[in-house]
């Protein structure tokens, strides 16, 4: 017999997933944001943490928690919006779960299982953080973090990052491939499929690091090419976006979504992290390649693209946000999917034609204070000049 209390958490549930959503009153004129997250802890489904049995549960306790739901891969597939999101249990392991939407702003319902990835490799304790790539081979990579307690180092919160690589063509059927080797760094995190072959091969966005969590001599994002998808070997990896002293990029930085094919160059979106008294801060910032080229970087704009702000800011990892997916569709509408706070996931929408109005035309930064003010000062020149005339 079902549980009379899984009818009301059931009711609760459904009018928070058939709430519509809209875009808020923030404006940069640069990308919208809107009023709700698209994916919470409370949108799992109730059978996934509830046993509904009377017998067997009497006071209808939550028996297997969800924490939150963050760090998502997105796809569109036949019109449709397919997000690939981290899900983070109460025992703190994460796993994948598909969740599908037709606006793509909101009404995003997870499917009945989670993502059961091939289990191939024994010492991996953890995944999270899975980018989505469709290729033009005709698969959709999934490229994830594979976290492993570090055999080496006795200290209990030592571990191992590399990049776990899988493959499938509806997000239903995985296929694992040899997680990736980067020939000149220990350890990957934030590793990215570009779409199309480089030069006939397979191109990879990279994050070398020397450890778990400091990237220390690892420059930047980087980038490298392999022959053989299915054991993926990077020999090279040439840093492309540089981290820089006094920017957001100081203490680090990530590839996050897929690049975007744009009419003037390729459309990054990645993260920067900067050191604070009160933590690490996580903002997004975009660059542009060239597009026959995606390991040169043809457009930078200076500064952040999206902050945390608001109630974003507050979570399990306050002050961050953090994408690893977005879609841009035929018609030039771009949606990125990002999370704040280790906690939860939003969406911006955009264009295609507004992220290079923003990379073309958007100023770079000078690095040092009194020319910021000489930049800020021409901006105020000439808008005064204009404003006289009017
Ligand atoms: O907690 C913030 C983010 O930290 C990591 O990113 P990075 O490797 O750049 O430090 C990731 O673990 C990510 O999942 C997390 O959101």
């Amino acid at each position: 017999m079902i549980h009379s209390q899984y009818f009301a958490e059931k009711a609760k549930q459904d009018r928070l997933l058939e709430k519509k959503n809209q875009k808020s009153d923030f404006y940069n004129g640069i990308f919208d944001r809107y009023e709700n997250p698209v994916l919470t802890r409370d949108h799992a489904p109730i059978h996934w943490r509830f046993d509904l049995n009377e017998e067997t549960n009497p006071y209808f306790m939550e028996r297997l928690g969800i924490n939150a739901v963050m760090n998502s891969g997105a796809v569109e597939m036949d019109g449709k919006f397919y997000l690939v999101a981290r899900v983070e249990g109460a025992d703190r392991k994460s796993f994948f779960a598909v969740a599908e939407s037709e606006s793509g702003v909101d009404g995003f319902r997870f499917w009945d299982y989670p993502v059961r990835l091939p289990d191939t490799c024994p010492e991996e304790t953890n995944v999270y953080d899975m980018r989505l790539t469709k290729h033009e081979d005709g698969y959709i990579y999934g490229v994830f973090c594979s976290e492993s307690k570090d055999p080496d180092n006795a200290d209990l919160s030592a571990a191992v990052a590399e990049a776990g690589i899988v493959r499938t063509k509806d997000l239903k059927n995985w296929e694992r491939l040899d997680n990736l080797k980067t020939l000149q760094s220990p350890q990957q995190r934030n590793v990215v499929l570009h779409p199309e072959f480089v030069d006939g091969k397979y191109a990879f966005y990279t994050r070398p690091m020397d450890g778990f969590i400091e990237t220390g001599s690892g420059g930047g994002i980087g980038f490298g090419l392999c022959d053989d998808i299915e054991h993926a070997v990077i020999d090279e990896e040439k840093i492309i976006s540089r981290r820089v002293y006094h920017t957001l990029t100081e203490a680090k930085n990530g590839a996050g979504a897929v690049p975007i094919r744009g009419k003037k160059c390729w459309i990054n979106i990645a993260h920067g992290v900067r050191n604070t008294a009160a933590g690490l801060r996580y903002v997004l910032y975009v660059f542009g390649t060239d597009l026959n080229d995606p390991s040169n970087v043809i457009a930078e704009p200076s500064g952040v693209f999206l902050v945390p702000l608001g109630r974003e800011r507050v979570g399990d990892v306050s002050n961050v946000v953090f994408t690893n997916g977005a879609i841009a569709r035929e018609n030039g509408d771009v949606y990125i999917y990002y999370a704040s706070s280790d906690t939860r996931m939003h969406v911006a929408t955009t264009t295609i034609d507004k992220l290079e109005d923003y990379l073309y035309h958007t100023p770079k930064d000078p690095l040092r204070s009194p020319d910021c003010v000489k930049q800020r000062c021409e901006l105020i020149d000439k808008n005064l000049s204009l404003l006289k005339k009017d």
